[in-house]
């Protein structure tokens, strides 16, 4: 088994990462929508309360209705283009149950989460750049949950495979998200 994962050529390797954070990529990507979807209408998860520090506990981008909407679309639209991507090259490739995906979506935001308190802690504002947190935090966060709930998916190969290519999908969605007029920064 495990010789066969390592086995496994480069690109089966991205094909099979790509498949299985796909859920968590489409939660961490469209609560952006929220925006719009929701017209200012935004109620921040932190209640607006700060710490000691005097800096917001989340801040103004962590959201109930960006969450909500996250971990629908990423359930949902993450899925369902897993499993017709996964049903096509099975069984060469492996994909996530609709559980798994809402799962990974969930612990895809919450990592989103803890990843603006660090940048709160350190004194960053919303939407400042923080390199590789802002790209790893929910990316982390989702392959920890997968290990968890069905390791089987995610041998090792694949984790490490996942965390390498995502910094560079990441920045380059959120450049398009940006000229799309979503994003008020590139990054
Ligand atoms: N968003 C939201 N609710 C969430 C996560 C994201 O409403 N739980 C929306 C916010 O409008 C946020 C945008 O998605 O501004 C982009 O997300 P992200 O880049 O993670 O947030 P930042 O604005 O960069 O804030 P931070 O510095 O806290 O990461
Ligand atoms: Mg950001
Ligand atoms: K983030």
């Amino acid at each position: 088994m495990r010789g066969r994962w390592i086995s496994m050529n480069i690109g089966l390797l991205i094909a099979q990462a790509l498949l299985i954070i796909w859920p968590p990529y489409v939660a961490n990507a469209t609560p952006v929508l929220a925006k719009r979807v929701f017209r200012g209408r935004l109620h921040p998860i932190d209640f607006n309360k700060s710490l000691k520090d005097g800096r917001r506990i989340l801040g103004d981008g962590k959201t109930y209705e960006g969450f909500i909407m996250g971990v629908t679309l990423g359930t949902l639209g993450g899925y369902l283009v897993v499993y017709i991507i996964g049903s096509l090259t099975a069984p060469i490739l492996k994909y996530p149950t609709m559980l798994d995906s809402f799962i990974m979506s969930v612990a895809a935001l919450l990592g989103d989460m803890l990843g603006a308190f660090i940048k709160r802690r350190l004194g960053l504002r919303r939407g400042e750049p923080a390199p590789l947190l802002d790209q790893l935090d929910f990316l982390l966060a989702s392959l920890l949950s997968l290990y968890l709930i069905d390791p089987s998916l995610l041998p090792l190969p694949v984790a490490v495979t996942a965390v390498l290519i995502t910094p560079p999908i990441h920045l380059a969605t959120n450049a398009g998200a940006y000229l799309l007029g979503l994003k008020n920064e590139p990054w």
